[in-house]
């Protein structure tokens, strides 16, 4: 397994680089000071869409990670299985919207001629990891994905479209911001472990991932 560490590849934080065909990497992109607003932003917007634990498809396995949602479609999984809900499961009521500094990063580093719909916060806390898997629920794959980690940095792994693929890590610290797009879209991919202590921008520890994407196709 090659290793690649953010660190040593990308030397100028804010500057992009290319891990891999479709996958473009920005170091440091959200500078501390926005990162706090954006966290506290977040944690306001908790309060009306508290975080909750999925359960695996099937087997109703609980996930590591809570999630929650922003916008109007949220990206959700229980015994039934993986789907798009516009209501949050507990409250019943509509997600938050998605914070405008949001839509802003994904018109500045996508192309994409419509705004994202769904904004899935992944958070981390004590052993929570994410198995390989690819992103497929959505129909609009000819869009990017943008994922924004903040707090704890991540052992972020990938391969390519078939599960047997060779991979790779990426180290996700708070601020790097990925998009992945075209070849990289249907990738496998999941979050090896987070290494703990190494932030203290979450109030109690741990990391949140936001992933931006468009689910609707044209
Ligand atoms: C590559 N989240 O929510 S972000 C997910 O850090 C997810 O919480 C991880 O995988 C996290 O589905 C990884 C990086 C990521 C997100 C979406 C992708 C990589 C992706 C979609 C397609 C290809
Ligand atoms: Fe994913």
């Amino acid at each position: 397994m090659q290793e690649i560490c953010a660190a040593d590849e990308v030397s100028t934080p804010g500057k992009a680089f290319d891990p891999a065909p479709g996958v473009r990497y920005w170091h440091g992109k959200i500078a501390p000071e926005k990162q706090r607003t954006l966290v506290t932003e977040i944690f306001s917007l908790v309060e009306a869409a508290p975080f909750y634990r999925p359960t695996m498809p099937r087997t109703d396995r609980p996930f590591s990670v809570d999630e929650t949602n922003f916008g109007t479609l949220g990206w959700f999984s229980d015994k039934d299985g993986y789907r798009y809900r516009t209501s949050h499961p507990y409250t019943e009521r509509n997600w938050p919207p998605i914070p405008p500094v949001l839509h802003a990063l994904w018109s500045e580093l996508t192309f994409y001629r419509a705004a994202p719909e769904c904004c899935l916060v992944n958070l981390y806390r004590g052993d929570a990891k994410m198995g390989q898997h690819q992103d497929r629920d959505e129909h609009a794959f000819d869009a990017p994905v943008v994922s924004i980690s903040l707090g704890d940095t991540a052992v972020f792994r990938f391969g390519g479209a078939h599960r047997r693929d060779p991979t790779r890590t990426l180290t996700l610290a708070s601020g790097d911001i990925v998009v992945f797009g075209g070849p990289a879209r249907l990738m496998f991919h999941g979050i090896d472990r987070v290494l703990g202590g190494t932030s203290r921008l979450l109030p109690d520890g741990g990391r949140l991932n936001l992933t931006l994407r468009r689910v609707t196709g044209p």
